[in-house]
C-alpha cells in the first residue's frame, strides 16, 4: 500500500528535538512517508545560548526543489512548513508551495508562521510580508498569540479584537482553518469561555483555540463565518523547546477533512486538534516525569536560574529540557 507523503520543510538540529527532529519521527510513526528539507543545519536549538552550523540559502533550497521536480519526486499530498528564518529562503518555499498547490489543488498545507513569541521577533522583520502573501496557500495555520498580531496588525486585547483577527485570517487571507495553541488564560478570555470548560484557576491552564471556516466559500460573506472550538490544557511546569513543532506535525497528521466527524458539533479540525493536544500533552508529561529522575544539576531550571548559570551548567540543564520523543513514542 502506498503511504501518504508529507513534505516537511523546517530546521534540523544534530542534538535534541526541535523543528524537523520533533516533527518527522512522530509522522513516520503514524505511517506517513516524510520527505525532509532542512532550512537550517545547527548543532542544537537556540536556547542553549550558543550553536554552530548554517542556514540554507534561497539558492540552495531552489536547487533542491528544482532537482526534485526534474526527477519527478515532488509527490506530497501534504506540506508542512516551520522555522524558515530569512525572507529570501521563505520566498523560495512560497514558490514551491504555489507550484504544489497548482498541480494538486487538494494539497493539505499546514503553515506554521514561526516568527516570534511573547513580543519578541526571532526572524528578520522582512519575513512578515512574505508570510502574509503565503497565507492564502495554507489549509491550516498555527500562529501563536504574538504571530496572530503580527499577521493581522490587530492587537489582541479583548474578545472583539480576537474575533476581528480571526475574521481577518479567514476572510482577507482566505485561511480555512486557524489553530492558536498555548494561550495564557487572561480574565477576559476565561470569561468568554462556556462555563463547562472554564478551569478552576487561570494560572495553571493554557487555552487552545481552533477556528474553521464553516463549509463553502459563500460563508466568506457572512458576518460570523467560522466555528470556534476552545479547549483548556493543564500547564506542565518548565519550558520545553520544540513543543509547537511537535503539535503542528501531529495536527497535520491527524487532519482528515473528508472523514465523518464523531459528533455534530465537531469538525475535522477540532477532531485533529484534540488528538494532537492529547499526544503533545502526554509526551510533555512523560518528559517532565523523566526529567525528575535526572541528577539535580541536570534537572529543569527556572528561567532566572538559567540566566545566571555558567555556560556548562546551563548546557547540562538544557539537555534535561529536550523532549523525550523516543522513550515516549
Ligand atoms: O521551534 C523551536 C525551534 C526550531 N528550530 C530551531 C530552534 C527552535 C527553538 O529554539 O532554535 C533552530
Amino acid at each position: 500500500m502506498q503511504a501518504d507523503r508529507i513534505l516537511s520543510i523546517q530546521s534540523h538540529v544534530v542534538f535534541g528535538y526541535v523543528g524537523g527532529k520533533a516533527a518527522v519521527f512522530p509522522l513516520q510513526c503514524m505511517g506517513y512517508d516524510v520527505d525532509v528539507v532542512n532550512t537550517v543545519n545547527f548543532s542544537n536549538h537556540s536556547g542553549y545560548g550558543r550553536s554552530g552550523g548554517s542556514k540554507a540559502t534561497a539558492a540552495e533550497l531552489k536547487s533542491i526543489f528544482e532537482s526534485m521536480e526534474q526527477n519527478e519526486l515532488l509527490l506530497p499530498s501534504r506540506l508542512l512548513t516551520g522555522y524558515i528564518p530569512g525572507a529570501e529562503a521563505l520566498s523560495a518555499v512560497q514558490a514551491l508551495a504555489q507550484k504544489l498547490k497548482n498541480s494538486k489543488p487538494s494539497l493539505l498545507y499546514l503553515l506554521d508562521p514561526v516568527m516570534g513569541d511573547a513580543g519578541r521577533l526571532y526572524v528578520a522583520p522582512d519575513v512578515i510580508p512574505v508570510y502574509r502573501e503565503m497565507l492564502p496557500l495554507a489549509s491550516i495555520i498555527t500562529p501563536n498569540w504574538f504571530e496572530v498580531e503580527l499577521l493581522t496588525d490587530i492587537k489582541l486585547r479583548d474578545i472583539q479584537s480576537l474575533q476581528r483577527a480571526l475574521i481577518c485570517l479567514h476572510k482577507r487571507y482566505r485561511v480555512p482553518d486557524v489553530v492558536i495553541s498555548s494561550i495564557p488564560l487572561t480574565p477576559w478570555l476565561r470569561d468568554a469561555l462556556p462555563k463547562r470548560i472554564q478551569p478552576p484557576s487561570d494560572n495553571d491552564h493554557l487555552l487552545c483555540l481552533s477556528s474553521s471556516l464553516s463549509g463553502t466559500e459563500s460563508n466568506l460573506t457572512q458576518a460570523t463565518p467560522s466555528i470556534v472550538h476552545a479547549q483548556c490544557v493543564h500547564l506542565i511546569p518548565g519550558y520545553f523547546s520544540g513543543v509547537g513543532d511537535l503539535f503542528a506535525a501531529l495536527l497535520l497528521g491527524h487532519f482528515h477533512p473528508n472523514r465523518p466527524t464523531p459528533s455534530e458539533d465537531s469538525t475535522p479540525l477540532s477532531v485533529a486538534v484534540s488528538a494532537a493536544l492529547v499526544k503533545t500533552h502526554s509526551l510533555l508529561q512523560f518528559t517532565h516525569e523523566q526529567s525528575l529522575q535526572l541528577p539535580s544539576e541536570e534537572r529543569q531550571p527556572s528561567d532566572d536560574e538559567l540566566d545566571s548559570a555558567n555556560p556548562l551548567r546551563k548546557t547540562r540543564r538544557m539537555r534535561g529540557r529536550e523532549l523525550a520523543l523516543i522513550q515516549g513514542q
